[in-house]
């Protein structure tokens, strides 16, 4: 199929997930599309998942649900009330204000904020040039996901951006899933890629996801415990010989300042610390020592009050049992795969049009530095929708709220974010614009091609930013640069030998074509010494502890419960929450609680609870289950506060505490009570 002239068109989903499936598009007569897994693509295998099958042949498809032209704000902010303008008209508006803002303020007075919305690098990457040329600042969004990794992993491993290529897990005795589910956040790699290898498969997670059914070993530890039993299972590692002494002495320095720490750390004082038996220790260890081992740690898994601590501590498996460099070995977190198949990001942002370094603000301070009048002038945002998935939304709507703002937001969709914006402007989706899709799992770059017109007046991210530096008198010939050029530079630099129109034909290129690369391979880290750091002079510098440690959180307080929001099925992010299948499909919004907690609480499967803490409370439907442990509460995130019947999400129970490392999120930290409502 697909050859050149076939109708259908070979395309990639951009989503924020480890999968980044290949797609076909077939335009029916009707002018709608018909989007389908590609059968050909060896991640997809010819199907979508259960959520983007839908939302892409619905709501992204639906003109009563997309944003069709430019809106001028009409009514009170938040409201909603807009009226049509023309493009000219919008941007116009949009160059005045924030020519009035730098003119009065300094370009740091306009914060802009993207993140992962589409991956794509024109409308992700490319639309950086424009922040950079105007100096503005700009909003550090990996803090609410998984900026405390990364961090870890750099003190560990000298970065946290290259793993292991999952198509090394056919030389694997054992695959170690550690605080990710990938039955909900890559759907393709758990059913696929993790279901069908012939590795043993052990699963961390305190809730019994369908990731861990379908293990061989599940280990469900009290939340925030993951260090100590890292610890514990290199106490079993040890005792069945499993270090790699060669390794250690060539490739890692510190073992000795966390040699009693391990010894301390029977499965035995495991069990005590985190939940897990000791038995179930030993056999994880068993598994893991057992050949090639492969260690995936989840994003979720860092976002606990120590989270950063966690990361270091879970790292120390492959570092001790010298699992590192060599076929269906390796750890991994986050592949940026973009960089590892050569891309020039710095080329790609337009790093170089920026000449003033500009102000970088955490997620987790958004909602207070936004709200400062003497601080920022306007916000710009795309990409994202932060009043449905960031901390504190209360005081992030009263920031948004502020007169004295000017707002921007692009995007697809009238979200919660959008109605406090006082011009909208009409995102293209993936479908209508070409583009290449970087993942963040597989070694994998795709195609993204246009199917067809954009919706509306909608226009891709890269052309508003290109029209609106226009209107701004900007001529830099960075930020002009056209679509067609810029892809064909990045094909050049990921050494694809055809053109883009050859690319609509092989729709993904592989990095080093069939075969798994081995990630650090010549043993070399980033670190100041070379070397994998367990003892890390920097962590000292930065006030950290110098070694990882086997600490474990406190347990929730008498009567309170910790709160997990992990992944659902249903959603990406918060993305889909207004498409109708999907809202039915996952309605009402519950929480998963132990029958023990539930009889504790006086609380019924079905049965409406109201979750509160110091914050605030929201309805929700008890779903009662031991697939969560007792003291532990599960509500997926991902759903618009403006959709809910209370007029909030989650996210009302987070403050924005942050964890250890790199001023990143600690939502799972959070505690909650809950009690039958009404
Ligand atoms: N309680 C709790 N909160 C969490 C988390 C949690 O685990 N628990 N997880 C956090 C994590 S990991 C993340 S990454 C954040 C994500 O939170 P968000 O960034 O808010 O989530 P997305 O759904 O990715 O938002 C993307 C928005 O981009 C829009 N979009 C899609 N394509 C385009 C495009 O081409 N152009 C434009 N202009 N817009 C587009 C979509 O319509 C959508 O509204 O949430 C965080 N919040
Ligand atoms: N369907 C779908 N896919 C997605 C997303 C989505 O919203 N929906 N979001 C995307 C994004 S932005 C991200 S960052 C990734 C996130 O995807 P993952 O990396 O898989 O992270 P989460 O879904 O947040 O959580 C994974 C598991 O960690 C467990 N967990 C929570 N606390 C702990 C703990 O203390 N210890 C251990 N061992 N486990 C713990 C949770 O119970 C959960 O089952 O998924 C991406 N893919
Ligand atoms: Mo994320």
């Amino acid at each position: 199929m697909a050859d050149k002239g076939d109708v259908t068109i070979r395309t990639t989903c951009p989503r924020d997930c480890y999968d980044s499936c290949g797609i076909v598009v077939t335009p029916l007569p009707s002018g709608s599309l018909r989007v389908a897994g590609d059968p050909d693509h060896p991640v997809a295998r010819g199907a979508l998942c259960a959520k983007c099958g839908v939302a892409y042949n619905g709501v992204f498809q639906d003109p009563g649900a997309r944003l069709t032209t430019p809106l001028r704000r009409t009514g009170r902010r938040g409201s909603g009330e807009y009226e049509p303008v023309s493009w000219d008209a919008a941007l116009g508006e949009i160059a005045d204000r924030l020519g009035a803002a730098i003119a009065a303020s300094g370009p740091e007075s306009v914060l802009t904020m993207q993140y992962s919305g589409t991956m794509s690098l024109l409308a992700s990457a490319f639309t950086s040039r424009f922040v950079n040329a105007i100096n503005a600042s700009e909003v550090d969004y990996g803090t609410i996901c998984n900026r405390a990794g990364f961090v870890a992993w750099e003190l560990l491993f000298g970065g946290g951006h290259v793993g292991f290529d999952p198509r090394t897990a056919k030389d694997a005795a054992a695959i170690l899933v550690w605080g990710a589910n990938p039955a909900h956040a890559g759907p393709h790699a758990h059913k696929h890629w993790l279901r069908e290898s012939p590795a043993k498969t052990i699963v961390v997670d305190p809730v019994r996801t369908r990731t861990a059914k379908d293990a061989d070993l599940h280990l469900a530890p009290r939340p925030g415990t993951d260090a100590a039993l890292a610890f514990a299972l290199l106490n079993a590692l040890d005792d069945l010989g499993a270090f790699d002494t060669d390794f250690i002495a060539g490739h890692v320095v510190g073992l000795e300042e966390i040699r009693d720490d391990i010894a301390r750390a029977t499965p035995e004082w495991g069990e005590d610390r985190t939940g897990v038996s000791a038995a179930s220790i030993r056999e994880a260890a068993r598994l893991y020592a057992a050949g090639p081992a492969l260690l995936w740690c989840g994003q979720a898994l860092q976002r606990q009050p120590r989270g950063g601590n966690i990361m270091r501590a879970v790292g120390l498996l492959p570092a001790l049992t010298g699992n590192v460099g060599k076929p269906g070995a390796g750890f991994y977190y986050v592949n940026d795969v973009a960089e590892i198949a050569g891309i020039d990001t710095d080329y790609l942002e337009g790093t170089a049009l920026r000449s003033e370094p500009g102000k970088v603000v955490g997620a987790l301070e958004l909602a207070e530095r936004l709200g400062d009048p003497d601080e920022f002038a306007a916000f710009v945002v795309w990409n994202t929708n932060p009043l449905a998935s960031a901390a504190d939304p209360v005081a992030l709507r009263k920031a948004l709220g502020r007169k004295s703002l000017f707002t921007v937001a692009i995007e697809l969709f009238m979200t919660d974010t959008a109605r406090y914006a006082d011009i909208v402007l009409p995102a293209a989706s993936f479908l209508e614009f070409d583009d290449l899709v970087a993942g963040y799992f597989n070694y994998a770059i795709g195609i993204q091609a246009k199917a067809r017109e954009p919706l509306g007046e909608a226009l891709p991210n890269q052309t508003i930013f290109r029209r609106l530096s226009r209107a701004m008198g900007l001529d830099a010939p960075a930020l002009h640069e056209p679509d067609e050029d810029v892809l064909a530079e990045l094909l050049r630099q990921v050494g694809y030998p055809g053109t883009f129109d050859d690319l609509r034909v092989d729709g993904t290129i592989f990095v080093n074509g069939d075969e798994p690369v081995i990630a650090f391979e010549d043993l070399d880290f980033a670190t100041p010494s070379g070397r994998i750091e367990i003892a890390s002079e920097k962590a000292e510098s930065m006030g950290l502890p110098r070694v990882p440690e086997p600490a474990v959180d406190a347990p929730p307080r008498d009567g309170w419960l910790r709160l997990l929001s992990p992944a659902s099925e249903w959603r990406l992010n918060d993305s889909y929450a207004n498409d109708p299948r999907l809202r039915k499909r996952s309605a009402p919004a519950e929480i998963h609680l132990n029958p023990d907690d539930a009889a504790r609480f006086g609380v019924a499967a079905g049965e409406p609870v109201s979750v509160g803490n110091e914050r605030g409370a929201l309805t929700l439907t008890a779903v009662v289950s031991d697939a969560v442990r007792p003291g532990t509460a599960m509500s997926y995130k991902g759903r618009w506060p403006s959709l809910e019947a209370g007029g909030n999400n989650l996210n009302l129970l987070y403050d924005g505490a942050r964890n250890d490392m790199g001023e990143s999120t600690a939502v799972h930290g959070v505690e909650v009570r809950v009690t039958p409502a009404g």
